[in-house]
Protein backbone atom coordinates (compact mmCIF):
# COMPACT_ATOMS: atom_id res chain seq x y z
CA UNK A 1 0.00 0.00 0.00
CA UNK A 2 1.28 3.42 -1.40
CA UNK A 3 1.31 5.90 1.93
CA UNK A 4 -0.45 9.07 1.65
CA UNK A 5 2.89 11.14 2.32
CA UNK A 6 4.21 9.25 -0.69
CA UNK A 7 1.78 10.17 -2.77
CA UNK A 8 1.48 13.36 -1.99
CA UNK A 9 4.99 13.82 -2.50
CA UNK A 10 5.02 11.78 -5.62
CA UNK A 11 1.81 13.87 -7.43
CA UNK A 12 2.90 17.30 -6.07
CA UNK A 13 6.47 17.12 -5.67
CA UNK A 14 6.60 17.91 -1.99
CA UNK A 15 4.50 17.67 1.09
CA UNK A 16 4.64 19.63 4.70
CA UNK A 17 4.42 17.13 7.19
CA UNK A 18 3.15 19.16 10.50
CA UNK A 19 4.94 18.28 13.97
CA UNK A 20 7.50 16.23 12.66
CA UNK A 21 9.80 17.05 15.28
CA UNK A 22 8.17 17.40 19.08
CA UNK A 23 8.92 20.50 21.62
CA UNK A 24 11.91 18.62 22.94
CA UNK A 25 13.42 17.30 19.74
CA UNK A 26 13.27 21.24 18.75
CA UNK A 27 14.67 22.35 22.73
CA UNK A 28 17.87 19.52 22.32
CA UNK A 29 19.15 20.75 19.37
CA UNK A 30 18.85 24.28 19.89
CA UNK A 31 20.52 24.11 23.20
CA UNK A 32 23.36 22.40 21.89
CA UNK A 33 23.86 25.45 19.37
CA UNK A 34 22.94 27.63 22.21
CA UNK A 35 26.21 25.65 23.81
CA UNK A 36 28.24 25.73 20.84
CA UNK A 37 28.20 29.76 20.26
CA UNK A 38 28.87 29.97 24.21
CA UNK A 39 31.66 27.95 23.63
CA UNK A 40 33.21 29.73 20.20
CA UNK A 41 32.11 33.43 20.81
CA UNK A 42 34.62 34.21 23.55
CA UNK A 43 37.40 31.82 22.19
CA UNK A 44 37.04 33.84 19.18
CA UNK A 45 37.57 37.11 20.94
CA UNK A 46 40.34 35.83 22.45
CA UNK A 47 42.17 35.05 19.36
CA UNK A 48 41.38 38.53 18.20
CA UNK A 49 38.92 37.10 15.05
CA UNK A 50 35.78 39.08 16.80
CA UNK A 51 35.47 42.89 18.56
CA UNK A 52 33.60 41.47 21.42
CA UNK A 53 32.25 38.34 22.61
CA UNK A 54 28.63 39.64 22.71
CA UNK A 55 28.10 37.99 25.97
CA UNK A 56 24.42 38.63 27.41
CA UNK A 57 23.27 38.55 23.68
CA UNK A 58 19.94 36.29 23.53
CA UNK A 59 21.20 33.02 20.61
CA UNK A 60 19.84 35.23 17.84
CA UNK A 61 21.27 38.11 18.19
CA UNK A 62 24.18 37.22 19.12
CA UNK A 63 25.04 34.68 16.44
CA UNK A 64 23.84 38.09 14.46
CA UNK A 65 26.57 39.59 16.05
CA UNK A 66 28.91 37.15 15.81
CA UNK A 67 29.05 35.99 11.54
CA UNK A 68 28.41 39.65 11.11
CA UNK A 69 31.56 40.86 13.23
CA UNK A 70 34.32 39.08 10.83
CA UNK A 71 34.83 38.53 7.51
CA UNK A 72 36.21 34.88 7.84
CA UNK A 73 33.72 32.14 7.35
CA UNK A 74 32.56 31.56 10.98
CA UNK A 75 29.58 29.46 10.16
CA UNK A 76 31.14 26.75 9.22
CA UNK A 77 31.88 26.00 12.60
CA UNK A 78 27.85 25.19 13.26
CA UNK A 79 27.58 23.56 9.96
CA UNK A 80 27.50 19.19 9.90
CA UNK A 81 29.28 18.28 7.25
CA UNK A 82 32.87 19.39 6.06
CA UNK A 83 32.92 22.13 2.54
CA UNK A 84 33.32 20.95 -0.80
CA UNK A 85 35.97 23.07 -1.67
CA UNK A 86 39.85 23.36 0.51
CA UNK A 87 39.59 21.21 3.88
CA UNK A 88 42.34 21.08 6.21
CA UNK A 89 43.12 19.32 9.20
CA UNK A 90 41.48 22.33 11.32
CA UNK A 91 38.14 22.59 9.50
CA UNK A 92 35.34 22.49 12.09
CA UNK A 93 32.51 21.01 11.85
CA UNK A 94 29.63 20.75 14.17
CA UNK A 95 29.01 16.94 14.94
CA UNK A 96 27.78 16.35 17.98
CA UNK A 97 26.00 14.13 19.87
CA UNK A 98 22.58 16.01 19.49
CA UNK A 99 22.97 16.47 16.13
CA UNK A 100 23.23 12.80 15.78
CA UNK A 101 20.24 12.53 17.85
CA UNK A 102 18.54 14.94 15.71
CA UNK A 103 19.41 12.63 12.63
CA UNK A 104 18.57 9.85 14.24
CA UNK A 105 14.93 10.83 15.44
CA UNK A 106 12.67 8.50 15.74
CA UNK A 107 9.52 10.00 15.16
CA UNK A 108 10.74 11.93 12.08
CA UNK A 109 12.46 8.38 10.69
CA UNK A 110 8.55 7.48 11.05
CA UNK A 111 7.32 9.41 8.33
CA UNK A 112 10.93 8.90 6.04
CA UNK A 113 10.45 5.16 6.29
CA UNK A 114 6.14 6.22 4.92
CA UNK A 115 8.31 7.88 1.81
CA UNK A 116 11.51 5.28 1.29
CA UNK A 117 10.74 2.32 3.13
CA UNK A 118 12.89 1.03 6.33
CA UNK A 119 16.09 0.69 5.26
CA UNK A 120 17.02 4.31 5.64
CA UNK A 121 20.59 6.00 4.98
CA UNK A 122 21.41 9.44 6.13
CA UNK A 123 23.06 11.13 2.83
CA UNK A 124 25.88 13.49 4.22
CA UNK A 125 24.48 16.39 1.98
CA UNK A 126 23.42 17.89 4.92
CA UNK A 127 23.05 21.70 6.47
CA UNK A 128 22.36 23.65 9.30
CA UNK A 129 21.05 27.08 7.94
CA UNK A 130 20.67 30.14 10.53
CA UNK A 131 20.19 32.87 8.47
CA UNK A 132 20.60 36.45 10.38
CA UNK A 133 18.81 39.30 8.28
CA UNK A 134 20.35 39.99 4.83
CA UNK A 135 21.55 43.18 5.03
CA UNK A 136 23.63 41.86 8.43
CA UNK A 137 25.80 39.20 5.96
CA UNK A 138 26.24 41.09 2.39
CA UNK A 139 29.28 40.65 2.90
CA UNK A 140 29.96 37.11 4.25
CA UNK A 141 31.30 34.65 2.50
CA UNK A 142 29.16 31.46 3.36
CA UNK A 143 25.52 30.94 1.34
CA UNK A 144 24.05 29.15 4.04
CA UNK A 145 23.42 32.37 5.55
CA UNK A 146 21.94 33.76 2.79
CA UNK A 147 19.16 33.01 0.27
CA UNK A 148 19.30 30.57 -1.69
CA UNK A 149 18.65 30.43 -5.49
CA UNK A 150 16.32 27.84 -7.79
CA UNK A 151 17.62 24.45 -8.00
CA UNK A 152 16.58 21.15 -7.87
CA UNK A 153 18.68 18.70 -5.33
CA UNK A 154 19.78 16.40 -7.98
CA UNK A 155 20.91 19.04 -9.79
CA UNK A 156 23.52 20.23 -7.66
CA UNK A 157 24.30 16.25 -6.47
CA UNK A 158 26.49 14.24 -8.84
CA UNK A 159 24.55 11.89 -11.77
CA UNK A 160 26.25 8.71 -9.76
CA UNK A 161 22.84 8.96 -7.48
CA UNK A 162 20.96 10.00 -9.85
CA UNK A 163 18.74 6.83 -8.80
CA UNK A 164 19.63 6.67 -5.25
CA UNK A 165 15.93 8.09 -4.43
CA UNK A 166 17.36 10.96 -2.36
CA UNK A 167 14.72 12.34 -0.22
CA UNK A 168 15.23 16.48 1.18
CA UNK A 169 14.04 16.68 4.04
CA UNK A 170 13.66 20.81 5.22
CA UNK A 171 12.78 21.08 8.94
CA UNK A 172 12.32 24.33 10.26
CA UNK A 173 13.64 25.21 13.68
CA UNK A 174 12.26 29.30 14.29
CA UNK A 175 9.04 29.65 12.30
CA UNK A 176 9.52 30.46 8.86
CA UNK A 177 7.87 32.88 7.67
CA UNK A 178 7.29 35.29 4.00
CA UNK A 179 9.39 37.90 6.08
CA UNK A 180 12.31 35.36 7.55
CA UNK A 181 13.07 33.60 4.10
CA UNK A 182 10.77 30.51 3.92
CA UNK A 183 11.77 27.57 1.01
CA UNK A 184 10.09 28.38 -1.87
CA UNK A 185 9.25 25.69 -4.29
CA UNK A 186 7.10 25.31 -8.14
CA UNK A 187 4.91 22.30 -7.24
CA UNK A 188 4.64 19.63 -9.95
CA UNK A 189 8.09 20.64 -11.38
CA UNK A 190 9.81 17.26 -10.30
CA UNK A 191 7.08 15.96 -13.43
CA UNK A 192 9.83 17.53 -15.70
CA UNK A 193 12.36 15.61 -15.18
CA UNK A 194 16.40 17.90 -14.39
CA UNK A 195 16.49 21.50 -15.90
CA UNK A 196 19.86 22.58 -17.16
CA UNK A 197 22.00 24.47 -13.94
CA UNK A 198 23.88 27.66 -14.66
CA UNK A 199 26.72 29.19 -12.87
CA UNK A 200 25.12 33.09 -12.25
CA UNK A 201 25.79 34.28 -9.71
CA UNK A 202 25.99 30.93 -7.99
CA UNK A 203 24.54 27.18 -9.42
CA UNK A 204 21.03 27.64 -10.17
CA UNK A 205 18.41 27.30 -12.71
CA UNK A 206 17.74 31.02 -14.41
CA UNK A 207 14.33 31.65 -14.05
CA UNK A 208 13.13 31.25 -17.26
CA UNK A 209 13.32 27.72 -17.05
CA UNK A 210 11.18 27.55 -14.09
CA UNK A 211 8.68 24.87 -14.67
CA UNK A 212 5.50 26.52 -13.16
CA UNK A 213 4.18 29.18 -10.84
CA UNK A 214 6.69 29.60 -7.36
CA UNK A 215 5.00 29.12 -4.44
CA UNK A 216 6.53 30.07 -0.69
CA UNK A 217 6.00 27.58 1.87
CA UNK A 218 6.05 29.38 5.38
CA UNK A 219 5.78 26.58 8.32
CA UNK A 220 5.99 26.43 11.21
CA UNK A 221 9.26 25.46 13.72
CA UNK A 222 8.95 21.73 14.39
CA UNK A 223 7.38 21.50 10.85
CA UNK A 224 9.26 19.83 7.40
CA UNK A 225 8.86 19.92 3.99
CA UNK A 226 9.60 16.84 2.38
CA UNK A 227 10.59 16.87 -1.29
CA UNK A 228 11.62 14.99 -4.67
CA UNK A 229 14.92 15.62 -5.40
CA UNK A 230 13.68 16.55 -8.74
CA UNK A 231 11.69 19.72 -7.44
CA UNK A 232 12.48 23.10 -8.30
CA UNK A 233 13.14 24.95 -4.76
CA UNK A 234 15.29 27.61 -3.53
CA UNK A 235 14.41 30.09 -0.80
CA UNK A 236 13.28 34.04 -0.06
CA UNK A 237 15.98 36.49 1.59
CA UNK A 238 15.65 37.33 5.29
CA UNK A 239 13.90 40.45 5.39
CA UNK A 240 13.09 40.20 8.96
CA UNK A 241 14.99 41.54 11.84
CA UNK A 242 15.80 38.26 13.46
CA UNK A 243 16.81 34.85 12.13
CA UNK A 244 15.62 32.20 10.34
CA UNK A 245 16.87 28.72 10.80
CA UNK A 246 16.65 25.15 8.99
CA UNK A 247 18.23 22.08 9.01
CA UNK A 248 17.78 20.14 5.49
CA UNK A 249 18.53 17.00 5.51
CA UNK A 250 18.73 14.08 3.05
CA UNK A 251 17.39 10.08 3.74
CA UNK A 252 17.61 7.36 0.97
CA UNK A 253 17.47 3.69 0.88
CA UNK A 254 20.63 1.69 2.01
CA UNK A 255 23.46 0.73 -0.21
CA UNK A 256 23.07 3.22 -2.98
CA UNK A 257 25.21 6.32 -3.79
CA UNK A 258 24.53 9.42 -2.24
CA UNK A 259 26.55 11.65 -4.72
CA UNK A 260 28.72 12.48 -2.35
CA UNK A 261 30.57 9.36 -1.41
CA UNK A 262 33.99 10.65 -0.11
CA UNK A 263 31.46 11.96 3.02
CA UNK A 264 30.64 9.61 5.87
CA UNK A 265 26.70 7.88 5.37
CA UNK A 266 24.75 7.14 8.73
CA UNK A 267 22.77 3.88 8.40
CA UNK A 268 20.05 5.74 11.09
CA UNK A 269 17.21 2.97 10.48
CA UNK A 270 17.08 -0.81 8.82
CA UNK A 271 14.28 -3.01 9.77
CA UNK A 272 16.15 -5.94 7.93
CA UNK A 273 19.13 -5.77 10.04
CA UNK A 274 18.66 -3.65 12.88
CA UNK A 275 22.53 -4.54 14.32
CA UNK A 276 23.93 -2.23 10.88
CA UNK A 277 22.25 0.74 12.89
CA UNK A 278 25.65 3.08 13.01
CA UNK A 279 26.31 5.21 16.61
CA UNK A 280 27.25 8.20 17.59
CA UNK A 281 31.22 7.77 18.26
CA UNK A 282 31.62 5.88 14.88
CA UNK A 283 29.67 8.14 13.01
CA UNK A 284 31.85 11.10 14.31
CA UNK A 285 34.78 9.41 14.25
CA UNK A 286 34.33 8.56 10.49
CA UNK A 287 33.76 12.48 9.81
CA UNK A 288 36.97 13.28 11.84
CA UNK A 289 38.66 10.49 9.34
CA UNK A 290 37.39 11.95 6.71
CA UNK A 291 38.71 15.40 7.36
CA UNK A 292 42.09 14.22 7.88
CA UNK A 293 41.66 12.05 4.60
CA UNK A 294 40.91 15.07 2.04
CA UNK A 295 42.85 17.79 4.01
CA UNK A 296 45.71 15.94 1.50
CA UNK A 297 43.67 16.38 -1.12
CA UNK A 298 43.96 19.62 -3.97
CA UNK A 299 41.80 18.82 -6.66
CA UNK A 300 38.21 17.51 -5.51
CA UNK A 301 35.74 15.70 -7.71
CA UNK A 302 33.66 18.15 -8.82
CA UNK A 303 30.16 17.88 -6.28
CA UNK A 304 27.61 18.38 -9.92
CA UNK A 305 27.54 17.62 -13.20
CA UNK A 306 27.44 21.33 -14.75
CA UNK A 307 30.24 22.69 -17.02
CA UNK A 308 28.21 26.05 -17.01
CA UNK A 309 28.60 25.33 -21.19
CA UNK A 310 24.80 24.89 -22.00
CA UNK A 311 23.35 26.93 -24.47
CA UNK A 312 20.62 27.68 -22.15
CA UNK A 313 23.47 29.34 -19.71
CA UNK A 314 25.03 32.03 -22.47
O1 LIG B 1 17.00 26.68 3.16
C1 LIG B 1 17.46 27.08 2.08
O2 LIG B 1 17.80 28.22 1.88
C2 LIG B 1 17.62 26.14 0.95
C3 LIG B 1 17.41 24.71 1.30
C4 LIG B 1 17.58 23.75 0.19
O3 LIG B 1 17.91 24.06 -0.91
C5 LIG B 1 17.33 22.35 0.48
O4 LIG B 1 16.84 22.04 1.56
O5 LIG B 1 17.62 21.52 -0.39
FE1 LIG C 1 18.02 22.30 -2.18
Amino acid sequence: MTSGLKQEINSKGYAIVEGALDASALSDIVADYERLLDRLAPEWYAQGRISSAFEGLPFAERLTAVVSDSSEDLFQHFDITLPNDTVTPETPLHVSRATYEFLSNQALLDKVEEVIGGEILSNPIQHVRIKPPQDKVAGQPSTLLKETGWHQDRGVAREVADESEMLTVWIAITDATLENGCLKVVPYSHLGGLAVHCMLDHLRIPDELLAGEPRPLPIKAGDAIFMHSDTQHGSLPNVSSSIRWSFDLRYQPIGLPTGRDEFPSLIVRSRENPAQVGDYDSWRAAWLRTRDALAGVEERESTNRWDGTAIECA
